[in-house]
């Protein structure tokens, strides 16, 4: 019974992920082969898509405009149980306008290109260490 559903499952987070790549969705190819990748070594995503998308649009609030909520950005590394769930958060993140304090456009960033422009070397290693302690297999 559990190994059904387990097959259900992959099955399914299969299915999401092969519709979203048809509907051609504007994405960094390499974190889609890694999360395909780490779906099929059997890492089943630990939350449901709607968690995922509210983290990411967390770290875009914690991040726009003046000043950063550092605290707001560990708090969601640390619910990250493994490699695909970052990944999955990054694909959510996908590529949102950066805006200056002058409310002029940085740039269309991903989330790695977000933390960069946000966190010190030192703020980054914190986060990177949150991952490190996960056995996260990515680092911004
Ligand atoms: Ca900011």
């Amino acid at each position: 019974m559990i190994a059904w559903g387990v097959i259900a499952v992959l099955l399914f987070v299969f299915y999401r992920w092969a519709k979203a790549k048809s509907a051609k969705l504007k994405l960094d190819s390499s974190i889609d082969e890694a999360l395909n990748e780490g779906i099929a070594s059997g890492e089943v995503l630990s939350y449901d898509e709607m968690q995922f998308i509210g983290w990411a649009n967390s770290l875009e609030s914690a991040m726009a405009g003046s000043g950063t909520d550092e605290s707001s950005i560990y708090n969601v590394m640390r619910k990250m149980q493994h490699t695909t769930d970052l990944l999955y958060l990054i694909k959510k993140f996908g590529h949102r306008d950066k805006k200056n304090l002058f409310g002029h456009k940085k740039g269309t960033w991903d989330l790695s290109q977000w933390l960069t422009d946000e966190l010190d070397s030192e703020e980054l290693d914190k986060v990177n260490k949150i991952l490190i302690d996960k056995s996260i297999r990515y680092q911004f």
